[in-house]
This record gives C-alpha cells, structure tokens and sequence, in this order.
C-alpha cells in the first residue's frame, strides 16, 4: 500500500514537471546594431551575426586572440621597498600619504582582447518582405528567412564545437537563385587571398594595446611585424552548386541553389609563457587540417554532431515558470513591454537559459576564461580592454557554473588560475617581499597580476586592490565540493588555494585590540571619507579583504580536515580566524564598509565587496548570523536598486540570500530593464539592463550580469551549503507555480524541483554514493544518506 502511494506520488509530481518549452530570441528585423546581433560560440571561437539581406555582416572573434606577449612579472622589481612606508603611514592615520606612496606599487596595464575580424556575404538583397531572425537555445542554432520577389531566402549558421569551424547553410527556394560575394576585413594588420574555393585571411593582433581610458598615448595600440599573435583562416565553400566566381580578394557564387560555408580559424597563441611568434603554434597547419575533414562530412552530419555535443550541456537544466505562450512577440518588443511592468515567464526563462547557453558558448579553452565580452567583441579598444577584471567581473563570468550544471564550463577560469599562480609568485615577491601568490584588480590571458596604473598613474581605488587570488581561489573550492573530485581538491585546488592564504598571511598585521586585519587594502572602487573629511582608497582593515580571507579560511581548513595534510597550517589558519578583526555594524544599521564607521563618499556606488561573506561567500547568512545579514540588507536598502549591469547581478542574488524572493524579483526586473543600443544612445551614465539582443548592458556591453543574473534564478529557488540544500528559499510570488530540473546542489546532488500556489509539490535529490545532506523547506528538514546513485523523493 504505501509503495502504491509513493509510486502515486512519483506519478503525480512528474506530471507536473511540464513539457519543454522552446526557447528563441527572434527578430522581425535585421540587426543594425552590435547588441541587436546574435551570437554563436564553440567555447574557443564566436560570430556575431547580423542577418543582413543586402549584406551580411559577420563580426569572427577567437578568445585567444589578444594583444601583446608573455608579461615580465619583474617589471617593477623594487616595488616592495615601498611598501613600509604605506604601512607607516596608515599606522599614523596619514590616509593622504598612503594613498600616494602606494602608487609607487604599481606596473603595466593589462592587454586587450582583439577584434579578429568581418566577414561580409554581400547578396544585394534590398527590397525584402517576411524577414524573420532567430536563435534557438535549444539547438544553439541561428536562422534568417526572407523573400526576395519571387525567392525565398534561408540561412541556418552554428559554430561547431567537435568540428572547431563556423558553419553557414545558404539557400534559396528557386533553383539558380543564389548569388553572393564573400569579402574579410579587418582593423588588424591583415592579407586576404582567394583559391579556388577558399578565401584565407592572415593577421596579427597588436604587440601592445592600452585601456580605451589611457587617452594620453601618442601610440595607443602598436602593431609590429614580427611580435604578437598571428592568426589564419579560412573561409570555404564546402559544397558549390552554381558557379564560383573569384577576384583577388573575393569569393562568390552565381547561380547556386544551396551552398554550404565552412569557416574554420586558428591562432598561434600556445599558452601565456609561450612567445607567440617565436614559439606559438602553426595556426595555418592547424586550419588546412581542419579542411578535408570537413569537406568529408555531409551539412547533417555536421548538424547532428553539434546538436550532440551542444545539447549533452544545455539540457540538463529545465526551467518551466509556467509562461502565457500566447503572447508572441520579437524579444525587443517582449523587453519593451516588460519594462512596462507586464507580466512575462517565458523572458525570464529565456534570460535564464540564455546566460547557460552564453558560458557554453564561451567557455570552453582550456586556461582561457570567458572575459567581460564572454567572445564576443568588435572593438579594437574594447571597454576595459574585455580584459579580466578580478575584483568582481571574471568571477561573476563563472556564478552559474556550477549550481547550472555546467560545471565543465567552469574549468578554463580554473585552470587559468594555475597560470595566475606562476606570475603571481613573483608579483607577492617584487611588490611586497611576501610568500604565497598575489593577483590584482586585472589580468590578461598573459596572466598578469601585477597592479595596474602604468607605474605610478593609476588611482589606487582600482590599482592597488590586492585580493584577486583571495577571491578567485575560493572557485577551486566550489568545484570540489559541487563535484566531490577529491583528486582535483589534493593535486590542484588546495596547493592553489593555499599558495593565496599564504600571500594573506603575510598582509595580516595586528591592529590595537589585538585582532588580525590586513596592514594595507582598498574596498573594491569605493572611496571612503575620514572623520577628518579626507576622501582616499586606501586603509587597513577593509571589510571587503577580511571577508574574502575568511571565506578562504575557512575552505581551506575544511580541505585540509578532507584531505588530512597540512595540518600545521590548518592550526595557524584557525589561530588568524579566531582573532580576526569580526564585522562591525555602522550607525545606520548597515554592515560597515571601512574599519571605522566613516560615511561613503558615494553611498549608492555599484560594489557592494564587504558583503562577499553572504554572496558569493557564505559565512553570512540568514541561518547562522542573522543579525549580520540584517545589517547587510540595510546596505542593500541604502544602496537602492539602480546601479550597472553586473552589480544588479550580484544584488539579485544577495537579496535571494537574504531569503526575500520578492525583492529578488525585483532586482532580476531591473536588470532586464530595456536599454537602447550603444549606437542609438550612447549615454553610459544611464543604468544598468539589457540590450535588444539580450546581451547585459552595464552599460556598454559586459557579460557578467547575463551569468549573475542566471546564477541567481537558481539561487532562489535553490540554495545550499557543504550539508544543507535549502528548498525554494527565496521564491517570488510572481513565480506561483512551476518545476525546475537538473540543478546542481553543493555535496555532489542533483535536484528537481516542482511547486505549485508558491508551495513545494516534491523534490527529486539524485546523490552520489556516501552524499549526506539535510533538505530544508519552510523550516521543516530532513536528512538524506545516498548509499548508491538513488533518487530521494520529498512529499509535501
Ligand atoms: C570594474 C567595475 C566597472 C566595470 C569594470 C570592468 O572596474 O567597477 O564597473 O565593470 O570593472
């Protein structure tokens, strides 16, 4: 009988768990802007296509490509002399003198990613009807269909990742009525030539590029013959039907039916201590490699590989808000009319999926993360050279890795790490005579990790911020335990992670109660002003750098407890935890920002970096320190909700972990707020939101808040702890009923979730063997051992 009533139930609750709805952006115009354009990514290579008639533009980006060369970790070898007397100064209260000695800790600027460059299928069709554009997530699939007279014109276009090239599917309904001329350019130093059927491109990014904000340079961007990395392409018409017509720097086709392109691309980048002109790889034996193989593949052959491959990530994860399929509209009209305060499941759901297709899409180069354009980037001088911000932006990149179930996606920024290491020895060495590693505000794929300022220039507020490892280190720790992969946690998170504790070791001083602060810091771009009226970055004791070291702390002493070694090290851990300077609460109820309770130069400023400890951190939180999350949620209050792209990311998911579903709501509205393309208005003052593509709006451009804002749909309806998974914790009342499957919980689960009138129905735990945990829902828990992989059901 009462396996009749389980076995009921199990009926009952999946039929609940609703069908697949299919998820598209689509347009009924083409794209005349960078962020109405939609974009295709194999995790190493991109196109941003713009579906033209008359012209097709096609912007190809490679995420290796990039100004400059393996970086001189030595470049300021003397730096650390100064240091003491930055020291002495705070220690003196001299804020003003800190401020400007510090600045003698300071080295190049990072590089800058590189635009590889357009490709232009020019068609001539000018009076066209029924023009539709879409992307399919499901398929990560893009296709433009219009008539022209009496034709019907199709173009289907994916970026393979098993068969590494871009590939375009022309055709036209009418026999003999495709015709078409394939033009490359580029804003690097570039040669084309055309073969029979193929038009090549060759190339090489600059040797040094400076920020678009470095305004003072007679030579912004140097290109050199000789230096940099080189790129090659190809771009191939797989199967001519009609004739192929070519001139010196152009491919075409007259009177074909349907055409097949393939664009294949490489360049000589061969890792971030690699010259890569003298020891880079050869990017043209690697593309003319690449060509027979394809040549040999039939278009569903193709097809069907991409789809397996694509598809073995993007559904795992489904999310069913229950949407009105009856409203069907393009999605720049859907986010106009949301802004409007309408109702709409199915863009919340696409935004969602969207930013797990995005990371899919740009995250898959082994020690080459997703930058601030994931990809995808058309400038030559992108903003903030779509560098890796470390102070919030790179680790935002990788918030919805794992608890999306994309934690493959999750390995190149990993991975990178162990190259910031490398250079991050000897920056903690030549910039503070300390042990342990050290990364700043920015770095490179020549894993950089000096501070910037170009010796001397930069404000300290961004320059000298000097816990990039502290903070990065704390993904190595996330993955494992998401993954449980105990070997990854012994031979590469915790030798990683325990290098950046030592660098903080070595930043810790005592203050006059005795406690553990760091001697010198900043609190990510914020300013503070003293009792005395001074306005200044630096200080000792920032909130922000105590609670990225605790997080640190306390992930390593939990390793060190799993993988029974360092002991000694463990016990010094535990000695700094126990004296560390605790948080303090402000006169307004807020969590304090500095050591002492001064006011904020700008109180509604867009970091929020001394509330890490609730989000991405997790010593914060409603369960345990409520009185501190009170306090934190007084900052929120005081911050408002009108800030960047990114930063509205971050909030959404630090009011879910205030566990108030609703004010998560939203948040996750305002950062889905309509925003015009830059070209239409360029007024960058404006806030944060999301561009007719879907693209995050900081504004310009920047990826980050597309994965924050992911990361935090899941995070509401689904939160956890090394041994607690916490049931719909912040689910909004506009969320009433609905299912969300494949979740990833920490502690190695995988969950679906099922509700309805805003109650839990069930939850699906499938654990692997030995996972213990306690599901927690409403204030009700139960414990779960998974003894083998099973699946745990929980009745409401
Ligand atoms: C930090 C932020 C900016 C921007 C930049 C890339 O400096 O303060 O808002 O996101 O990174």
């Amino acid at each position: 009988m009462m396996k009749l009533k389980f076995l009921l139930f199990v009926l009952i609750s999946q039929s609940l768990i609703a069908q697949k709805v299919p998820l598209k952006l689509w347009y009924n115009k083409q794209a005349e802007y960078f962020e109405e354009a939609l974009v295709l990514g194999n995790g190493n290579q991109g196109a941003t296509i713009f579906g033209g008639s008359k012209t097709d533009k096609i912007f190809l980006n490679d995420i290796t490509l990039w100004s400059g060369e393996p970086v001189d970790p030595y470049m300021n070898k003397d730096a650390y002399k100064a240091f003491p007397a930055v020291k002495e100064a705070l220690q003196n209260e001299n804020y003003k003198a800190a401020d400007s000695l510090i600045r003698k800790m300071q080295g190049k600027f990072s590089e800058s990613y590189a635009p590889l460059g357009t490709m232009y299928i020019d068609f001539g069709h000018e009076n066209v009807s029924n023009y539709y554009r879409e992307l399919s997530l499901d398929e990560a699939i893009s296709r433009v269909t219009y008539k022209t007279g009496n034709t019907i014109i199709t173009k289907e276009y994916f970026y393979s990742y098993p068969d590494k090239a871009f590939i375009i599917k022309l055709k036209s309904s009418e026999v003999g009525k495709l015709n078409f001329t394939l033009k490359f350019d580029s804003q690097l130093k570039f040669d084309v030539k055309t073969t029979e059927n193929q038009l090549q491109f060759s190339g090489r990014a600059p040797v040094k590029a400076d920020p678009s904000y470095v305004n003072n340079k007679i030579d912004p961007v140097v290109f050199d013959q000789k230096r940099g990395t080189r790129f090659f392409g190809s771009i191939f018409i797989k199967s001519i039907s009609g004739k192929t017509v070519k001139t010196d720097t152009t491919l075409g086709i007259k009177n074909g039916t349907e055409v097949i392109l393939a664009v294949c691309m490489a360049t000589s980048f061969n890792g971030f201590n690699k010259d890569p002109e003298t020891q880079g790889k050869d990017e043209k034996a690697f593309v003319n490699s690449r060509i027979t193989p394809l040549i040999q593949k039939t278009y569903t052959n193709l097809k069907a590989r991409h789809l397996s491959d694509y598809q073995k990530f993007y559904n795992r994860v489904n999310l069913d808000l229950k949407p009105d399929l009856s409203i069907d509209l393009p999605t720049d009209e859907r986010l106009r009319r949301y802004a409007t305060g309408a109702e709409d499941k199915y863009l919340e759901t696409l935004y969602f999926q969207y930013g797990r297709y995005l990371l899919i899409s740009s995250s898959r180069t082994e020690g080459v993360p997703a930058n601030l354009q994931g990809l995808w980037n058309p400038h030559m001088r992108p903003p903030w050279s779509s560098n890796y911000t470390m102070n919030i932006n790179a680790e935002e990149n990788y918030w919805l890795a794992e608890n999306t179930n994309l934690s493959e996606m999750h390995t190149p920024f990993l991975g990178f790490l162990e190259n910031l290491e490398k250079t991050g020895r000897i920056t903690a060495k030549t910039f503070y005579n300390a042990n342990g590693w050290a990364c700043h505000h920015n770095s490179d794929i020549w894993a950089m990790t000096n501070p910037v300022g170009d010796f001397g220039k930069g404000d300290p507020v961004w320059a000298n911020w000097a816990m990039g490892a502290t903070w990065a280190t704390t993904h190595l720790w996330e993955h494992y335990i998401y993954t449980k992969d105990i070997d990854f946690l012994k031979n590469k998170a915790f030798p990683l992670m325990k290098g950046a504790a030592e660098f903080c070791l070595d930043m810790l001083t005592k203050d006059k109660n005795g406690q553990y602060i760091t001697a010198v810091g900043t609190s990510p771009e914020n300013v503070y002003i003293t009792d005395k009226g001074y306005k200044g970055a630096t200080l000792y004791g920032a909130t922000a750098d105590l609670a990225m070291i605790r997080e640190l702390f306390i992930d390593l002493i939990e390793a060190s407890n799993i993988l029974k070694s360092d002991y000694d090290f463990k016990n010094k851990l535990e000695e700094v935890l126990a004296n560390l300077h605790p948080y303090q609460v402000g006169k307004k109820g807020n969590l304090q920002e500095w050591y002492y309770d001064w006011d904020d130069a700008e109180p509604k400023h867009r970091h929020q970096s001394h509330l890490y400890g609730m989000y991405p951190g997790n010593h914060i939180n409603m369960a345990e320190t409520p009185g501190l999350a009170a306090a934190a949620k007084t900052t929120l209050e005081i911050k408002g909700d009108e800030t960047t792209g990114w930063s509205k990311g971050w909030r959404i998911n630090l009011w879910a972990r205030l566990w108030d579903g609703n004010r998560a709501y939203k948040m996750y509205r305002e950062l889905l707020k309509y925003v015009e393309p830059d070209g239409v208005k360029v007024n960058y003052q404006r806030g944060g939101g999301t561009y007719p593509n879907l693209f995050d709006a900081h504004p310009p451009f920047q990826i980050d808040g597309n994965f924050g804002g992911a990361a935090a749909v899941a995070e509401m309806l689904m939160q956890s702890t090394a041994d607690k998974i916490y049931l719909l914790p912040a689910l909004p009342d506009a969320w009433k009923s609905g299912s969300i499957k494949g979740l990833k919980a920490r502690g190695g689960f995988e969950l679906d979730i099922v509700w309805e009138n805003c109650q839990l129905v069930s939850a699906k735990i499938t654990g692997k063997p030995g996972g213990e945990t306690e599901l927690v829902y409403k204030g009700k828990s139960k414990k779960i051992k998974a003894v083998r992989d099973e699946v745990v059901f929980w009745e409401k």
